[in-house]
């Protein structure tokens, strides 16, 4: 059976985000694992460019193919699939982890008790960053979600009590799913009395830094395939608190009116 070949028409381009991301490492490693990826380039920009790319190309029906993930968004708002990846270059299910610092639940047993009960679902997740991707602000969507999900948040503070002002520091990613995570977090050590400051920065740097004890802690973490080599560099400097999300993926992301299936439906 013939497929179209989209391949010239996109200029053999995968349309990355943000290099570091792990993502973007996978499908480096798809370019690399798959002949019909031969002569193939993932270009890098960042998150918000991606999404730009994609809703651009959807408008005029072209082809794409993104570096994407979920939770997110973009599948409430366009018809996508993702691409059938028959070598595992993308791993297969990823669950999002909470690292906090060593030493953390001594220091700031509240704000650790917090951290180590944070967990949430794909549709709650999906709630926040459809409000952010319409225009809200991160710490409104999180303050909106804290008002209207009472009894999630008083499951993440079950004995954690109210501090003074104490100061704490959140490290992220500035991806949709870590943006609203990070601030969701974030808003609910604020309601506990902390101050707190989400921080923005590489991935990489996210880890270290937790590792190092600079950060306090992120909620961040993509395991066991995307930031599988992180962890591993880093992982007897960190605390592993558990999942905050189960049910997360990564993969190459195209428009459900591309007639291809398979990562070798594509063509060099
Ligand atoms: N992401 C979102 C990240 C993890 C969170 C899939 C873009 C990454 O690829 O590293």
């Amino acid at each position: 059976e013939e497929t179209a070949n989209y391949g010239e028409e996109m200029g053999y381009t995968i349309t990355g985000i943000e290099p570091g991301a792990g993502v973007v490492g996978a499908a480096e490693t798809a370019v690399e694992d798959y002949d019909s990826l031969a002569g193939w380039e993932v270009e890098t920009s960042s998150s918000g460019a991606m999404a730009t790319a994609l809703g651009d190309a959807i408008d005029n029906e072209e082809p794409i193919a993104v570096t994407g993930w979920s939770p997110h968004w973009k599948f409430e708002a366009y018809d996508l699939k993702y691409l059938e990846d028959p070598n595992g270059s993308f791993g297969e299910a990823e669950e999002i982890k909470t690292m906090v610092r060593q030493g953390l639940e001594e220091d700031m047993p509240n704000a650790y008790t917090v951290l180590d009960q944070f967990q949430w679902d794909e549709s709650q997740m999906n709630s926040v960053m459809l409000d952010i991707n319409e225009g809200t602000s991160p710490d409104e969507a999180a303050a909106n979600f804290v008002e209207e999900n009472q009894d999630v948040v008083d499951s993440w503070t079950e004995g954690a009590e109210e501090v003074d002002g104490k100061e704490i520091e959140l490290v992220y990613v500035e991806w949709d799913t870590e943006v609203a995570s990070t601030h969701v977090v974030a808003e609910v050590l604020t309601g506990l009395g902390f101050d707190v400051t989400a921080t923005p920065i590489d991935n990489a740097i996210m880890w270290e830094s937790v590792a190092g004890g600079d950060a306090d802690g992120m909620v961040a973490a993509w395991l066991p395939a995307t930031h599988g080599d992180l962890y591993e560099e880093h992982k007897d400097d960190v605390v592993d608190l558990g999942a905050n999300l189960e049910g997360a993926k990564i993969g190459l992301v195209v428009p459900e009116y591309m007639d291809v299936d398979s990562i070798e439906d594509l063509q060099p």
